[in-house]
Parts: structure tokens; sequence; C-alpha cells
């Protein structure tokens, strides 16, 4: 029988290689993909956010957990895919122009993959152009989520949501916003739907966008 409970440990201590031998392991004995996604994977990620927003652990620990995510996501992406199993939503996510920080940005993906989002990483210094064709690629309802570091590029924030305004697809996306530098009031005065302090907040916040 298998252990999701024991998965999402094997998650949390950074085990890549208990988490691929327990999810084969589960597979063979004809446990739902499904499951071992939304039982073992997604709730161990969660609880490493929540340790993460309360300072009880740091990012060399998230890095290592999501490791040992995707060790398990790998094994079942093909199989949800055959399944045609619906993800929770989609994100095109990217730090903005100008701006070459991704740390931030790839804690923020990794949480929200492990939240069951399908997540499009545009990398760095893109585009506001590029947002666009992004979002347009995703469909409507997808989350159009941005990162920046630099006070200098915040700017290009509200470059992107006018971008999307331009394109006519604004109402048919959410924006969301983060960074060191990037608060709620600056989220508010360019039009964003949200702002997320952390990782695991940016995943909270994307799931109140699709519920
Ligand atoms: Co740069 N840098 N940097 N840097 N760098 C800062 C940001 C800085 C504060 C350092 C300082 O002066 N004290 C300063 C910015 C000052 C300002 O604008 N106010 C700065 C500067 C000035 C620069 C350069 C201009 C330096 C130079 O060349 N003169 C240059 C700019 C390059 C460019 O981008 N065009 C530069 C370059 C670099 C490196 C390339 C050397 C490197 C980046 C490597 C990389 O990312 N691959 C770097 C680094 C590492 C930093 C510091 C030291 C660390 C940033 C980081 O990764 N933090 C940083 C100083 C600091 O913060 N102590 C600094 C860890 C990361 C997990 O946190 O990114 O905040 P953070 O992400 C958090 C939250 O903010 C949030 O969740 C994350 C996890 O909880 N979050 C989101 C992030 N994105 C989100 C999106 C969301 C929601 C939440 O929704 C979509």
């Amino acid at each position: 029988m298998a252990d999701f409970r024991a998965i999402a440990d094997a998650l949390k201590a950074g085990n890549a290689p208990k988490v691929k031998e327990m999810v084969e392991a589960a597979l063979a004995e004809g446990v739902n993909p499904e499951d071992i996604l939304n039982k073992a994977l997604i709730v161990g990620m969660s609880e490493i956010g929540e340790l993460f927003k309360n300072n009880e652990i740091y990012v060399p620990e998230v890095l290592i957990a999501a490791r040992a995510m995707y060790a398990g996501l790998n094994i079942l992406k093909p199989l949800l895919a055959e399944r045609d199993v619906k993800p929770m939503g989609k994100v095109v996510i990217g730090t903005v122009k100008g701006d070459l920080h991704d740390i931030g940005k790839n804690l923020v993906a990794m949480m929200l993959e492990g939240a069951g989002f399908e997540v499009t990483d545009l990398g760095i210094d893109v585009a506001p152009e590029k947002f666009v064709d992004a979002a347009k690629a995703a469909g409507p309802g997808c989350i159009v989520a941005m990162s920046a570091l630099l006070t200098t590029t915040m700017p290009a924030m509200k470059d992107t949501i006018e971008a999307l305004k331009a394109a006519g697809i604004r109402d048919q996306v959410k924006v969301m916003v983060g960074g060191a530098p990037v608060t709620q009031k600056f989220a508010d005065e360019i039009g964003a739907d949200g702002y997320a302090p952390d990782a695991a907040s940016a995943a909270d916040l994307a799931k109140t966008f699709v519920a």
C-alpha cells in the first residue's frame, strides 16, 4: 500500500532517490498518478513552503526539497499528460526586462509547480511583448507572474501590464508581482491583481485566482 506521508517526508528531507523509488513503487502497485501528485508531492512541497515562510528553513533546503519533488514529478508528468489530467492552472513567469536576478523567481516557479500549476518559465530579462505572447499561448485564465529585484526594473512590471492592455488581453489574465523591492502598495499602483512577499505566499495567491 502506497505511503503518501512517507513520500512527502522524503521530499521534505530532500531525498530525491527515495522519492523516485517510492513513486515508482506506488505506480507499480497501481496507485493513480494524480493521487501521488496531490497526496504526496503537493502536500510535501506545500509543507516546505510553510516552513520557508516561517523562516524555519532557508533557500538551500527549499532548493534541495524542490529537486526531490522534481524526481517524483518527472516520472508522473508523462502519465498525467496521457490521462489528460488538467493542471490547477497555467502560469507564465519571468524576471522583468533589464533584470537578471532569478533565484527568487525560480523558487516561486518551483512552489507553483509544486502546487499543481503548469508553469512556463520565460527566464530573465523578459520583455513585455514576450510576456504577452506567452500569455496568449497559455490562453484565457492564465496567470502572468513577474519578478523584479531592482528598483530600476520595477517600472517594467507596469510596462508589461500596459502591453497586456494594448494586446486586448488584460481582462483575460491575472497578474501577480513580487521580488524584494516590490510591495502591495506598488502592486496596487500599477494595477496588478496581487502581490506576494515570498514563494509560498505566491503559490497561495495563485490558488485564489483559480478558485
Ligand atoms: Co544583485 N542586487 N545586482 N545580483 N543582488 C540586489 C538585488 C541588491 C539589493 C544588492 C544590494 O545592493 N544590496 C541590489 C538592488 C538595489 C536596488 O535596486 N534597490 C542589486 C544590484 C544593485 C545589482 C546590480 C546592479 C549590481 C551591479 O552590477 N552593479 C546587478 C544588476 C544586474 C541586472 O539584474 N541587470 C546585480 C547582479 C547580481 C548578480 C548577477 C551578481 C546576482 C544574481 C544571480 C541570480 O539571480 N542568478 C545578484 C544577487 C545574488 C543579489 C542579492 C545578493 C541576492 C538576491 C537573491 O537571490 N535573493 C541581492 C541582495 C539581497 O537581496 N540581499 C541583490 C534570494 C532570493 C530567494 O530572494 O529574489 O527576494 P528574492 O525572492 C524572494 C521574494 O522576493 C519573493 O519570493 C522569493 C522567495 O521567497 N519573490 C516573489 C521573488 N519574485 C517573486 C515573484 C512573485 C512573488 C514573490 O510573484 C510573481
